[in-house]
């Protein structure tokens, strides 16, 4: 615990364009709760590579993800925002973590299954041990708190085994970290298949709105959203379509579910539809041109880069020192 704070540790995958549910369930409520902890964002470029990635298309990626966790809120003074790959002590825990990580574990995943049914071609081991990188990303940093939209909940729950696990055997090394879920926007759900989650890897672009999409492509997407034949604009399961979009209005605007209800009572879906498109451009383009500000600052960014690295890797490195004289490596000889 630094300066009384807890500490937080998040990442996303510079994987694909982002999403509005990557911004709604993820980044957004980074930059709400940023300030009552000590946080780690990082880039994680590492996890990226369980899938083939073109080498320039990462790199440009993972750059443009980092510009708009900045974009998004997150003040690099405040708030260590790096690149996974520039912290080495990451693959270290890791490959220590894949020894204290059972096959029948991993096996559960639901991502793994998900992710290996999609690229048949391409089961590799580390989208198997993808859960023991994530572990290794938040246990290096003895997070608290780890904020993730629900799908990463169980790979939490594995983080959490493995750190108990470990700790039985070793004493306290690793705190327990908590999974943080944000109240709004948890789950948003692809417009054009309400029971599936809006997705960056989802291969109708229709169903997801990206984060940069224009204003004429935002409007079109969201009335073209699928919603049913009841005519009536009420939070309900029995319409997840529309359900759905007011989840979107509310996480856009900071309203209640009853005043949306409220706001659109008695009007169609086609108003509605509109509505919903107008406040997520209110919240999308700002966040595109501060982007675009920061990403032609080449100097700023890189200084970031250089200066979040250094900083995680300390802390990095302290956990991971603490946790190879535990299991017995050799000590380091210092001249
Ligand atoms: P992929 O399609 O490649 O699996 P993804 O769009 O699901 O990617 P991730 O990189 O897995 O995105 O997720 C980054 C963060 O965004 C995670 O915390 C995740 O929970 C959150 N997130 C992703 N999609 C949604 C969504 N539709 N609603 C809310 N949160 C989401
Ligand atoms: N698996 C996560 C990304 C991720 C992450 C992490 C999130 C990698 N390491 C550590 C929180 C903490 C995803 O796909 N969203």
């Amino acid at each position: 615990m630094l300066d009384g704070k807890k500490t937080l540790f998040s990442g996303m995958q510079a994987t694909g364009n982002l999403t509005l549910g990557n911004y709604l369930g993820a980044l957004k409520n980074w930059v709400t709760i940023s300030d009552e902890y000590n946080c780690f964002y990082s880039v994680v470029d590492m996890h990226s590579i369980t899938v083939r990635q073109d080498p320039a298309t990462l790199r440009k990626r993972a750059r443009i993800l980092l510009t708009l966790y900045l974009a998004a809120g997150l003040d690099p003074e405040k708030n260590c925002i790096y690149y996974q790959s520039h912290v080495s002590a990451h693959g270290e825990l890791a490959w220590i973590l894949n020894c204290f990580t059972y096959m029948g574990e991993l096996n559960r995943m639901t991502q793994f299954k998900d992710k290996s049914a999609k690229h048949a071609d391409n089961i590799n081991a580390g989208l198997f041990t993808y859960p023991v990188l994530m572990a290794a990303d938040i246990l290096l940093y003895q997070a608290d708190v780890v904020p993730v939209g629900i799908d990463q909940m169980q790979h939490l729950e594995i983080t959490r085994d493995i750190a108990g696990r470990f700790n039985s055997i070793y004493g306290d090394v690793f705190t327990i970290p908590e999974v943080y879920l944000g109240k709004v926007g948890a789950k948003i759900m692809s417009l054009q298949d309400p029971s599936k989650k809006m997705s960056k890897s989802d291969e109708n672009p229709n169903g997801s709105i990206y984060l940069m999409d224009d204003k004429d492509t935002i409007m079109r997407k969201c009335k073209r959203a699928v919603t049913d034949s009841v005519g009536m604009i009420r939070y309900s399961d029995d319409q997840p379509g529309v359900k759905n979009l007011i989840e979107i209005y509310r996480a856009c605007t900071g309203k209640s579910v009853d005043e949306v209800v409220k706001e659109f009572d008695g009007k169609g879906y086609g108003d509605f539809k509109t509505a919903v498109g107008e406040v997520v451009a209110a919240v999308l383009i700002p966040l595109q041109e501060e982007q675009a500000r920061l990403m032609a600052d080449k100097a700023y960014i890189d200084g970031i880069i250089k200066g979040n690295a250094e900083k995680a890797g300390y802390y990095a490195n302290k956990t991971l020192r603490k946790v190879q004289k535990k299991i017995g490596f050799p000590e380091r000889v210092r001249q």
